[in-house]
């Protein structure tokens, strides 16, 4: 008896716990905060070259009513897909919905797509398709190993590069001198849906994916320190080269963030700011960020109030059940006397 609520109450502690951690990391998949104008959603309405569009593609890219294919499973094509709103949150959260599939084997295939936030778009280049060197951020999502030296991490690999418009994209080597963090994921052939989010919010950069048909989501970069203006492009690329794939992407759902910022924060000029990185570090390590970006963020505020709130809600539960059980034993004892 006793035993059983000592551990119920701890269960109960741990349970209060998690549900405060998950709310805390919940993603803002708030159909309100969902920004149209910078979403590329089924069936695609008016994409294209007219002016009322706010999508327009290049290349290889092939429209249909239920995905964009900005490559097919053939050699040498080069594609993409461009916002041509440009966006002036300052915080938000964009999330991919992608299809990486061919008849390739393993190994046999490439390269991959690239999702961009960049000054520029529709500028057709080397890397996956977009220009080289480019302005602003990149995912990469590659899915064919060109260095082979590399042979620390499996692919397909994801990563992030954030470039101030100097910087050539090193194929050879997959990005590896210019990567801010990244992660292997299965993304290929997969039967069920593919996702990856990137959040954006106060100098931190976060890459998520969902691939394992597990409905949630695993986290893949999380760097503080970056610096990004408003006014650039959403897009996605993709090129084959011998190796093909077909490269879809089925939605591009862009969120706003409702963030807090300083006054300071909110009166200079965002769209002035040139990209750049402070750390090259993940945030983990960066308990010491002078900047202090990354501890600043509401979302560590509110992380420590809930975490401080299911501590005393534990101790609160763990002394109410242990003057119980201290009160039965008592009244035992009397009994027993
Ligand atoms: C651009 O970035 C590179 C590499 O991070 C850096 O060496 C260079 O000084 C930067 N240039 C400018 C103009 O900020
Ligand atoms: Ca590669």
């Amino acid at each position: 008896m006793t035993t059983f609520r000592v551990f119920s109450s701890t269960t109960l502690a741990v349970l209060l716990l998690d549900v405060c951690l998950v709310c805390c990391d919940i993603t803002d998949g708030n159909a309100e905060h969902l920004k149209r104008e910078h979403s590329l959603m089924k069936p695609y309405q008016g994409v294209g070259s007219s002016p009322s569009s706010q999508w327009d593609f290049w290349g290889s890219t092939l429209v249909t009513s239920s995905y964009v294919r900005l490559t097919p499973d053939e050699r040498s094509k080069q594609g993409s897909i461009w916002n041509t709103v440009p966006c002036y949150l300052k915080d938000w959260e964009m999330h991919v919905q992608f299809k990486v599939h061919g008849s390739g084997k393993k190994n046999l295939h490439g390269d991959g797509i690239a999702l961009w936030y960049t000054k520029e778009k529709l500028h057709p280049g080397s890397v996956f398709g977009n220009q080289d060197p480019f302005l602003g951020l990149a995912i990469f999502l590659d899915t064919f190993r060109n260095d082979l030296h590399g042979m620390d991490r499996s692919f397909p690999y994801i990563s992030a590069m954030v470039n101030n418009g100097t910087v050539s994209y090193d194929h050879g080597k997959d990005g590896r001198s210019s990567e801010l963090g990244g992660c292997s994921a299965e993304i290929r052939n997969r039967e069920h849906d593919t996702y990856l989010a990137v959040r954006y919010s106060k100098g931190r950069l976060t890459v998520m994916i969902d691939v394992d048909d597990k409905n949630e989501w695993r986290e893949c970069i999380d760097i503080g320190g970056v610096r990004l203006p408003t006014g650039y492009y959403f897009g996605a690329s993709a090129a084959t080269g011998d190796l093909s794939d077909n490269h879809d992407i089925v939605s591009m759902k862009l969120y706003q963030l409702m963030v807090e910022h300083t006054p300071e924060e909110e009166n200079m000029d965002w769209s002035k700011i040139e990209p750049s990185v402070s750390l090259l570090k993940s945030p983990k390590d960066n308990i010491d960020d002078p900047t202090g970006n990354f501890r600043s963020t509401p979302l560590t505020g509110w992380k420590v109030f809930l975490l401080l709130l299911c501590a005393l809600l534990g101790i609160v539960v763990c002394g109410v059940v242990g003057a119980v059980v201290f009160q039965k034993r008592q009244e035992r004892n009397k009994r027993f006397y």
